[in-house]
């Protein structure tokens, strides 16, 4: 199944639709997986081996604005800079448009501008792929529901299938090859007391994109194949931890489903680590606090920073421990 083929099964005749006369604008927050998205079944439509769940950070991500334009070429800026063409990022980019031209002579004129702190390796491209179809959605009137616009966001960007909401979202596999049940839901629960806090540690470029390392793992590490029911354990934990509002049972399993996924990346050939010499000494200090009895816990991406977890009640503490992180609260903005 091609992306062409989703792309048709959902707009169906509205593909045809003329775009408003006017400039679209969406937001969409970015998120963070407390269980993780590591590994695809299908390369093509990013159909995951696995569930994932993540919260959205609310305020802190990505506002698109689009518009066509008369002109032979597409102009993308990201926070007012010209995007490059050939960057990774605008490759996918350009092509993620491709499958939206009705024409060959449709071009964009696109404005992203992201509020996420670039430095934090907080992957722009879940919130930036959510929110150009947020923003499609209105310049084509397709009046597509969330769930439609999770999917198409997916083929742009696993992850993006997650920004369509705010708040604690599910992104179930599905099962079927068109992906047509691979889409992000929200789920009911609130947590008004949970914070996450960015922890910069490094700001050193990416040394191997999420996509590749990904594939790597999956195609390499031995424990790859224990991965599933590691996800189908800690999906399970983390909603019951959100329904029974029991932060020790979150924390633990996010910060152990992260490991896992960091451990699998180790085991990986090449191997791969995200670990920089402060990403560890930070773990350390996460743990040491634990040790006098501060709740705190850690996910990790793929970069070096921390999201570290813990409730209101220890903000000031974790703000005296950790000077300078970003602190959010997904719930209460
Ligand atoms: C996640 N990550 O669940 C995991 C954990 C990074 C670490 O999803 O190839 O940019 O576009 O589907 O979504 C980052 O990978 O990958 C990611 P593609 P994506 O948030």
């Amino acid at each position: 199944v091609k992306k062409a083929d989703v792309i048709h099964a959902i707009l169906a005749e509205r593909i045809h639709n003329a775009p408003q006369p006017i400039i679209a604008t969406a937001f969409a927050p970015t998120n963070i997986a407390l269980c993780k998205y590591w590994g695809k079944r299908d390369q093509e439509l990013n159909l995951p081996e696995t569930s994932s769940l993540s919260i959205s950070l609310a305020e802190k991500g990505t506002t698109t604005a689009i518009r066509v334009i008369d002109n032979s070429l597409d102009n993308i800026l990201f926070n007012g800079k010209p995007i490059d063409p050939t960057s990774t990022f605008g490759r996918r980019l350009l092509a993620f448009l491709d499958l939206f031209r009705t024409k060959h002579s449709v071009h964009f004129y696109i404005d992203f501008t992201s509020n996420i702190p670039l430095a934090a390796g907080l992957a722009s491209s879940a919130s930036g792929f959510a929110s150009i179809v947020l923003a499609l959605n209105q310049l084509y009137d397709w009046q597509l529901s969330l769930q439609e616009l999770s999917i198409l966001a997916r083929l742009g960007s696993g992850s993006a299938c997650r920004s369509l909401w705010n708040g604690f979202v599910e992104w179930e596999k599905g099962c079927q090859t068109n992906g047509m049940d691979s889409h992000g839901s929200l789920l009911p629960m609130t947590w008004p007391e949970l914070c996450v806090g960015l922890l910069i540690v490094n700001t050193h470029e990416k040394s191997i994109s999420s996509r590749e390392a990904m594939e790597r793992t999956k195609a390499s590490s031995s424990f790859y194949s224990l991965w599933p029911d590691k996800v189908r354990v800690d999906l399970a934990l983390i909603k019951e931890a959100i329904r029974a509002y029991d932060f020790s049972l979150l924390g633990k399993t996010a910060e152990s489903n992260a490991m896992n996924m960091h451990a699998m990346m180790l085991s990986a050939w090449p191997p791969i680590s995200y670990f920089q010499p402060e990403t560890i000494a930070a773990m350390r200090d996460i743990w040491k606090l634990r040790q006098e009895g501060l709740e705190i816990y850690f996910t990790q991406d793929a970069g070096p920073n921390l999201k570290l977890l813990f409730l209101q009640q220890d903000l000031l503490r974790v703000k005296s421990r950790f000077a300078g992180i970003e602190v959010l609260q997904p719930f209460l903005s």
